[in-house]
């Protein structure tokens, strides 16, 4: 009997929910690795994510099934990988749990992406139109298949458009002034973003077919208008 390889199970069982792995890799002697329920610390850790608007008609499915649940996404998103987790022997952890695990400098090391100047991390094919909905931590080592890292759109992007875009500057390459984006959207002219989605991320011609489908750029944009 074959033992199935440990990332293609994975990659089976979100495949129904939108969701893929997105690469991974084993903690070191040095890292902070997190502590498994059982109080033991995590070997490996797989992150999970979606590109594009591949997740959203699974969730719209879901959530006409869980009308008033609160912070639905994220409800979804530990609903599925909690389940994915048991099936394959590890543990789902979220990131918006806290405090907050640094999905982002996993994504650098298990995906091999790179930030941009907005602060959200670039793929090369999908851009910024890709996020993370969870990672499995196991207590086992998984081998993991090497990565390109030598591909960051941003060092051939001379305009850097991305940073011209937003009405009221809330990007300069370093931060992120999330007050001035807020105090925007509260306006009527801060429609445009509301309803289309961030002009900033729109502006970055890197996988702009991948972008969010209307609603769903309207989903993740409401919270911000809510404070
Ligand atoms: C708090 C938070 C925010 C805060 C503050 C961000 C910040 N300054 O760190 C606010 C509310 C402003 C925010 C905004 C957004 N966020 Co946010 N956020 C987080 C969260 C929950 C925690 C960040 C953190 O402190 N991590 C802990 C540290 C230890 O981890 P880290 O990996 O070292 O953290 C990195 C980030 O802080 C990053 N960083 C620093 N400055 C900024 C600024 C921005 C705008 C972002 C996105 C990241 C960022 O650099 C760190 C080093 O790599 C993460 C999830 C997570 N667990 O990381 C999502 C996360 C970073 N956000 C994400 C996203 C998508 C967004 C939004 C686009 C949401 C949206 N509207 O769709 C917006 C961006 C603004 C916009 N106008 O659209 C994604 C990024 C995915 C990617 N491709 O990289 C994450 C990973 C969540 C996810 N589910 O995938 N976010
Ligand atoms: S517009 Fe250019 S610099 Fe900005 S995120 Fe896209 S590729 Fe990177
Ligand atoms: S949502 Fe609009 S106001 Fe906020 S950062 Fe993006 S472009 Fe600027």
């Amino acid at each position: 009997m074959t033992v199935a390889d440990p990332l293609e199970q994975i990659a089976a069982a979100l495949e129904p929910h939108g969701l893929v792995p997105r690469g991974g890799f084993v903690f070191g002697a040095g890292d902070e690795a997190p502590s498994l329920s059982n109080g033991v610390s995590a070997r490996s850790v797989v992150l999970v994510g979606h590109f594009g608007s591949s997740i959203w008609p699974h969730f719209v499915e879901w959530r006409r099934a869980h009308p008033y649940v609160d912070d639905p996404l994220d409800t979804w998103s530990k609903d599925v990988l909690t389940h994915v987790a048991d099936a394959v022997g590890g543990q789902a952890v979220f990131p918006s749990d806290k405090p907050y695990l640094p999905f982002q400098q996993w994504a650098k090391r298990g995906e091999g992406l790179s930030a941009s100047p907005l602060g959200l991390l670039i793929h090369p094919e999908y851009g910024l139109w890709q996020a993370f909905r969870g990672a499995l931590l196991f207590d086992r080592v998984i081998d993991f298949p090497s990565i390109a890292r030598d591909n960051h759109p941003c060092d051939s992007c001379a305009e850097k458009p991305c940073l011209s875009a937003c009405p009221v500057d809330a990007f300069d390459g370093k931060n992120f002034a999330v007050g001035r984006c807020r105090s925007y959207l509260a306006e009527p002219k801060g429609h445009e973003c509301l309803d289309g989605g961030c002009l900033a991320r729109l502006a970055c011609p890197v996988g702009r077919e991948h972008a969010y489908i209307p609603e769903q750029q309207r989903f993740h944009m409401a919270p911000f208008a809510r404070g």
